[in-house]
């Protein structure tokens, strides 16, 4: 990738997190921490990687994305939003609020929305029928979807990786959104994927390891998986919980569903700052 146009992205990534903060403070609710951790990872699949836009969103050749972890809507609201589905303003002072149609989790009404999300355990199940239609219907496009870690304890996840094993289908990408966090605590007390690499690969899968808030390694790692033609890819993004916020909310579980405080709000927003001039100054 260009520098330009990693920079470029980069910058977009730390904007995008803005919106979120926006949405949640005024909404007065919302899942910050998730959100931000995987920020990158939405951004490189639909402005670098996704064949998706408005134009294309019923055309049956078009890229589908499933955000299974659908707690972090309000990044996803924030991409489309920015990829033209919606209205910004209209998403950033309506969100959650009674009769809004922008509700708390990703519901498939909305353009651009594939599937409604937020119980979790169900987007990589969902992802394996779609691959495997588009895959018997000798389409070219692929299927990508992301998932939380903390998600991983669900058993219909498993299910679905063992499937895919099975199919072969290697025009689907799962991506792990590895912050070793969930809702209470560490994914390893509550239960542990030390092994996570291992595991996955031995359902069938291609893995590949990368830091999920890096545009470029996330960037090469979607890459690599479209080269990859008798399995699906898994990639492990490992990621920091509330990434880009700075050390106020930066790996710190009480920060899954948060809403800032004013002074919390202009740490946040500094944070971003910073490192938005250290981009530009590169
Ligand atoms: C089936 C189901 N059980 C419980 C919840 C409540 N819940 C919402 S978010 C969350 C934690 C998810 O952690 P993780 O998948 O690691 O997400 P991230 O760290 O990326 O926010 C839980 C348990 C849910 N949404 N669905
Ligand atoms: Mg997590």
């Amino acid at each position: 990738m260009e520098k330009s146009r990693r920079k470029e992205l980069e910058t977009l990534s730390l904007d995008l997190r803005k919106d979120v903060v926006d949405m949640i403070m005024k909404s007065g609710g919302g899942h910050i921490g998730g959100d931000f951790s995987v920020m990158e990872t939405l951004v490189t699949l639909y402005f670098e990687q996704m064949n998706i836009s408005p134009e294309k969103k019923d055309d049956p050749n078009r890229d589908y994305f499933i955000l299974s972890k659908g707690h972090s809507v309000e990044s996803y609201y924030a991409v489309l939003a920015k990829k033209g589905f919606f209205p910004r303003e209209e998403v950033i002072n309506t969100f959650s609020k009674f009769g809004s149609k922008f509700i708390g989790h990703p519901n498939n009404e909305l353009d651009g929305i594939e599937m409604n999300s937020g119980s979790l355990g169900h987007g990589l199940p969902v992802s394996v029928g779609i691959a495997l239609g588009c895959k018997k219907d000798g389409r070219k496009n692929r299927t990508y979807v992301v998932m939380g870690d903390g998600e991983l304890a669900e058993g219909s996840v498993w299910e679905g990786f063992m499937a895919a094993g099975h199919y072969k289908l290697n025009n689907l990408c799962a991506v792990v959104d590895r912050n070793k966090l969930q809702i209470s605590g560490t994914t390893e007390e509550v239960m542990t994927h030390e092994n996570l690499h291992e595991q996955v690969e031995s359902f069938g899968w291609n893995v590949i390891e990368a830091n999920g808030n890096s545009i470029e390694e996330m960037n090469n790692a979607f890459e690599e998986a479209k080269k990859v033609t008798d399995k699906p890819t898994c990639i492990i993004a490992n990621t920091i919980k509330g990434f880009g916020g700075g050390e106020v909310m930066e790996n710190k579980a009480s920060w899954h569903h948060h809403v800032p405080n004013e002074e919390e709000y202009k740490m946040i927003m500094k944070a971003i700052d910073e490192r938005k001039e250290a981009i530009s100054n590169e």
